[in-house]
C-alpha cells in the first residue's frame, strides 16, 4: 500500500517559536470527529485520513472542522487544562489534549501549512537505504532525495567561514561542516574568509569581524543562549549568517539551521531565531555508581566511571552533542537515591572530567546530593540542618567542589522520600535542609533543586502529601533553591493531572519534573510518544492569577516573577546502541529538549520534524508515522488505565496490570488504594465527600474537577467515585461498559499502529523497520494482556460481564494474576513469556 510516488509537502518547526503551523488546515472533520465520538484507534484511522486530506491539499478549507473536531477529541483534558480546546482551528492543540483523533487534526495542520516548497515528489527508495542502529539519533544528515532541493543547498551552501577558536565555535564548525556535507552530498570546505557564494558565516559579534559589520537587529533579543541565523550578504557574497551573543548561541543556532535543512525546508529567505523561555534544562539520570540505571531500559548507564577521569568516551562527547543540538543545558549525573561516595574527592574528579567533556556543548553538570553525606562519608554524627559542623561540612565540599567543577551547576535532592534520609529526621523542615545547602554553594551560584516527591503512610490521601507539606514553606526558601515537582500529584503515571503545588508557591521557585523513561508507560518497548502528555502537562490551567496561568507560564516564570526557572527530565538514556532501547523512545528525549526551550512549542510539531530526521522527509513516512505517534499515548492510557485510573501496575516493576494486588503492607503501594472498585463502584473520591484533595486546586480547577457535570471524563476515576451503572453524559455508556469500550479501544489503536508501520515498509532502513515492527507486535500482545486482566478483575468485583460484541478475554482471571509467580522478577525486562507463547497462542490478538 502506498508505494508510489508521494508529494513532498513540507512542515518541520526552526526552532523559532513562530515557526510552528498557525492554526490547523487540512486534517479531516473524519480524523476529528471520529476521534472525537470514538477517541483511541477510531480516531486513529481517521487520523489517516485527516492527513491525507491536509496533506494532498496543503489545503485551508478542513481547518475550522479538523481544530474543532481535535480539540473535542481532546476534550477532557482541553476543559480541564481551560486552554487547550479555545484554540480555533488548531489541529495541534486538539491532537495534545488527548485522543487519537485530535492527533489527526494536528497533523493535518501542520502538514496543510508547511506546505511552501512546492510539490517535489520523493522517490521509493531504490535500493533499500542501509541498515541504521539508531546510534545517529536525529543527527543523521542524509543527502537531499529531491533534486530541486538537493540543488538548492548545493548553491546555497559550500563553505563554512572559519569560526573563532574556541571549543564550543569549533563544535559548531565541525556539527556545519559535517551536516552540510551529509546533506548536499559535497565536500564542504573551510576558509578564512567568504571565497564566493554558499558561505556559511558564524560567530559572534566579538569573535567574528564578518558578524560585527552585519549589526543584525534581532541580536538584542537573542540574550545569552540564543541566535539568528539568516540569509545574508557577506564580504560581498550570498550566504548564510549564524549569529549570537555568545559561543554558544552560535552552536544553538548551528543546529537549528542544520534541523531546518533536515526538514528540508527552503534557504530562500531563511529567517530562524529561537531563546529559551526556561533557563535551566536538565535532564536527570537516575544512574548508579555501579553503573545500573533506577527505571533505566536502555542498558547501563553511559558514565564509565571505572575508566573516568582518563578516559572520555566518543559516546560521552556524541551525548553531550546530541542534548546541545536540542537546547538541553544541565546534566545531573546521578540517581537521586544517591550514593554519597559521588562527593568524594575520586569520584569528583570523575564527574570533572564529564564536566569538561560537556563544557564546549553548553551542558553543566549537577549532582545528586545524598542528604545523610556528612555521616556516611563525613565522619559526623548527624545531618541535622541546623549543626554548625554539618553546615561546614557542606561549606567545605561545595568548596572542593567548584575547585574541580568551576562551573558546577548545584544539587538535586531527594529526602526523607521512599526511605531516604532527610531534615524531618532532626524535626527540621525541607526549607531548612534546602537552605543549608543553598548556603553553601551561594557564594559559588550554585543552586538547590530539592525535590517535593514525598509521601508516607500516615493514612492521608498519598496524592495530598506534597502540597501540605511543602505549600506552608512558599517563601521559606533561599534565594537560591528550587522547589522541584512531579509533573502529577502522583507517580509519572499515563494520566494524571497536574501537580497543584503549581501556581500555590509564588515565592519559591518551581522546576517541573518530567520523565522521558517510561517506568510506567511500557519502559523500553512499547511505542508511546510523551510529547502529548508533555503538552496536556504544559497547558494545563492552574488558574493561579486567573485563565492562563498554565504550568508552562508558571515554570517559565511568567505567573509569578521567578528569577531562576527549570525544567528537569529523567533520563531515559543508556549504553545501548540505540541510545533510548528502543528508536521511538528517542523521539522522547528529543521532545523534552525541544519542549524545555520552548514549551509553547506543538508536540505535533515536534513528532513532525523528529521524524523527517530521524526516519525520512517523504510524506508516504511522515504520514502514518506522526498520526500513530500522537495517537500512542492516548492508545496506552486506554489499555492501561482509562477514565482516571491510576497506578494500577505491578507493584515493583510498574510493568504490567496487577489492579488486584492488596497485601502490600504500607496502603498506597497496593493498586486497590487507588481504584477503590467494589461491588458498587469504582473511583477515589477526592472530592469533599472524600479525602477532598481537590481543595488544593484553585477554585476554577477545583470546582471542576469536583462536579459531576463538568469533571472531564480522563480523570473521572482519579477524582470521583461513581456506581458501574452511572452513566457518562459525553457517550451515553455506563461507566462498566465504557471501560471495557476504551480497554477495548486501546488494543485497538496498536492494532492500527502496526498497520501504519507496515506501510513504510520498503521507504526506510529494513532494520529499523523490522525492529520497531517487532516491539509494535509486543506491544499489541501486551496491550490485549492489560486489557483483558483489568477486565477480568474489574468484572469479577463488579459482577458484570463483558458483552459478547466484544473479545472475550483470553483467560479468566486466576491466569492474569498468577504471571506474577510464573513470570521471573526483572526489573529492567520484566516480560511475561506466557503472554506471547503456549497458551495464550498468538490467535488471541486476530
Ligand atoms: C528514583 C518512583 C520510582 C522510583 C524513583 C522515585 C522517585 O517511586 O518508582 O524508582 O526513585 O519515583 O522519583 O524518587
Amino acid at each position: 500500500m502506498g508505494f508510489g510516488i508521494a508529494l513532498a509537502i513540507v512542515a518541520c518547526s526552526s526552532g523559532h517559536s513562530t515557526s510552528s503551523a498557525p492554526g490547523g488546515s487540512g486534517g479531516s472533520a473524519s480524523g476529528g470527529a471520529t476521534g472525537n465520538a470514538s477517541g483511541g484507534s477510531t480516531g486513529q484511522a481517521g487520523g489517516a485520513t485527516g492527513k491525507g486530506s491536509g496533506g494532498a491539499t496543503g489545503g485551508v478549507a478542513g481547518a475550522a472542522t479538523a481544530g474543532t473536531a481535535g480539540g473535542g477529541s481532546g476534550g477532557s483534558p482541553a476543559s480541564f487544562g481551560g486552554t487547550i480546546s479555545a484554540v480555533g482551528g488548531a489541529g495541534n492543540s486538539g491532537g495534545a489534549a488527548g485522543g487519537a483523533g485530535g492527533s489527526s487534526g494536528a497533523r493535518g495542520g501542520a502538514q496543510g501549512t508547511g506546505g511552501t516548497s512546492g510539490t517535489e515528489q520523493y522517490p521509493v527508495p531504490n535500493p533499500i537505504p542501509a541498515d541504521e542502529d539508531g546510534s545517529q539519533l536525529w543527527l543523521r544528515y542524509v543527502k537531499i532525495p529531491i533534486p530541486g532541493r538537493l540543488a538548492e543547498y548545493q548553491a546555497a551552501f559550500t563553505h563554512v567561514v572559519k569560526a573563532g577558536s574556541s571549543d564550543t565555535l569549533q563544535a559548531a564548525q565541525v556539527e556545519l561542516v559535517k551536516g552540510l556535507s551529509g546533506l548536499t552530498g559535497t565536500t564542504i570546505s573551510v576558509s578564512d574568509q567568504p571565497t564566493g557564494d554558499g558561505a556559511v558565516v558564524l560567530g559572534t559579534p566579538a569573535s567574528s569581524s564578518l558578524v560585527k559589520s552585519l549589526s543584525l537587529p534581532g541580536l538584542g533579543a537573542a540574550g545569552t543562549e540564543g541566535y539568528v541565523v539568516q540569509s545574508a550578504e557577506v564580504g560581498g557574497k550570498k550566504g548564510v549568517v549564524i549569529a549570537a551573543n555568545t559561543d554558544i548561541g552560535v552552536l544553538r543556532g548551528s543546529f537549528a539551521l542544520l534541523r531546518h535543512l533536515q526538514c528540508h525546508r527552503p534557504v530562500e529567505g531563511l529567517a530562524l531565531a529561537g531563546t529559551p523561555k526556561i533557563q535551566r534544562r536538565i535532564l536527570d539520570h537516575w544512574d548508579n555508581l555501579d553503573g545500573s540505571v533506577e527505571r533505566g531500559y536502555a542498558g547501563t548507564s553511559l558514565w564509565n566511571w571505572s575508566s573516568l577521569p582518563a578516559t572520555i568516551s566518543q559516546r560521552t562527547k556524541d551525548y553531550a552533542r546530541a542534548n546541545a543540538s536540542v537546547g538541553i543545558n544541565g546534566v545531573v549525573l546521578n540517581n537521586v537515591n544517591a550514593n554519597s561516595q559521588i562527593l568524594t574527592s575520586e569520584y569528583l574528579d570523575k564527574a570533572a572530567a564529564l564536566a569538561t567533556a560537556f563544557r564546549p556543548y553548553g551542558i553543566g553538570v549537577y549532582l545528586s546530593a545524598q542528604y545523610g553525606a556528612p555521616i556516611q562519608i563525613g565522619g559526623l554524627s548527624t545531618a541535622d540542618p541546623t549543626s554548625t559542623a554539618v553546615k561546614q561540612w557542606w561549606v567545605t565540599e561545595a568548596n572542593t567542589i567548584y575547585q574541580k567543577i568551576p562551573d558546577f551547576g548545584g544539587f538535586l535532592v531527594k529526602a526523607n522520600s521512599e526511605g531516604q534520609p532527610g531534615p524531618a529526621d532532626y524535626g527540621k523542615t525541607h526549607a531548612d535542609g534546602a537552605n543549608m545547602l543553598a548556603a553553601a554553594l551561594a557564594p559559588h551560584s550554585g543552586i538547590v533543586l530539592w525535590r517535593a516527591f514525598v509521601y508516607k503512610d500516615d493514612g492521608s490521601d498519598r496524592i495530598a502529601q506534597a502540597y501540605s507539606e511543602f505549600k506552608p514553606l512558599d517563601g521559606k526558601f533561599a534565594s537560591n533553591a528550587m522547589v522541584q515537582v512531579k509533573n502529577g500529584p502522583l507517580d509519572f503515571q499515563p494520566r494524571e493531572p497536574f501537580s497543584p503545588l503549581f501556581g500555590a508557591m509564588p515565592s519559591t521557585p518551581l522546576a517541573l519534573e518530567l520523565q522521558l523513561t517510561n517506568e510506567y508507560l511500557g519502559e523500553d518497548t512499547h511505542l508511546v510518544y510523551l510529547g502529548p502528555l508533555f503538552e496536556e502537562v504544559l497547558k494545563s490551567d492552574t488558574y493561579a492569577k486567573g485563565q492562563g496561568s498554565t504550568v508552562a507560564r508558571v515554570i517559565d516564570g511568567t505567573v509569578h516573577g521567578y528569577a531562576t526557572t527549570a525544567i528537569a527530565g529523567v533520563a531515559n538514556i543508556g549504553s545501548d546502541v540505540s541510545w533510548t532501547g528502543s528508536h521511538f523512545n528517542q523521539a522522547n528525549w528529543y521532545v523534552f529538549g525541544r519542549m524545555a526551550w520552548d514549551p509553547d512549542v506543538s508536540a505535533a510539531d515536534v513528532a513532525d520534524e523528529w521524524v523527517r530526521q530521524t526516519l525520512s522527509n517523504d510524506p508516504a513516512v511522515v504520514t502514518p508515522v506522526t498520526t500513530m505517534m500522537m495517537g500512542s499515548r492516548q492508545a496506552a492510557v486506554n489499555y492501561m488505565t482509562p477514565l482516571g485510573l491510576a497506578h494500577i501496575m505491578g507493584s515493583d516493576d510498574h510493568y504490567g496490570p496487577a489492579p488486584w494486588i492488596s497485601n502490600l503492607s504500607q496502603a498506597d503501594w497496593n493498586p486497590v488504594y487507588f481504584h477503590k472498585a467494589d461491588a458498587t463502584g469504582i473511583g477515589f473520591d477526592r472530592t469533599s465527600t472524600g479525602s477532598n484533595a481537590v481543595s488544593q486546586y484553585f477554585a476554577t480547577a477545583r470546582d471542576k474537577l469536583a462536579s459531576r457535570s463538568t469533571i472531564p471524563d480522563d480523570f473521572l476515576l482519579f477524582f470521583q467515585r461513581v456506581g458501574w451503572d452511572d452513566k457518562l453524559a459525553s457517550s451515553g455508556r455506563t461507566i462498566w461498559d465504557e471501560l471495557v469500550y476504551r480497554y477495548s479501544v486501546g488494543v485497538d489503536a496498536v492494532a492500527t499502529m502496526r498497520d501504519s508501520w507496515k506501510t513504510v515498509e520498503g521507504r526506510i532502513d529494513a532494520k529499523r523497520f523490522k525492529d520497531v515492527g517487532d516491539f509494535l507486535q509486543t506491544q499489541h500482545y501486551e496491550a490485549r494482556w492489560w486489557r483483558d486482566a483489568c477486565l477480568q478483575y474489574f468484572a469479577s468485583v463488579s459482577k458484570h460481564t463483558i458483552s459478547s460484541s466484544y473479545a472475550a478475554p483470553a483467560h479468566d482471571l486466576q491466569f492474569y494474576k498468577d504471571l506474577e509467580i510464573k513470570c521471573p522478577s526483572d526489573a529492567t525486562k520484566p516480560r511475561c513469556p506466557d503472554i506471547y507463547s503456549g497458551t495464550p497462542s498468538p490467535a488471541i490478538l486476530k
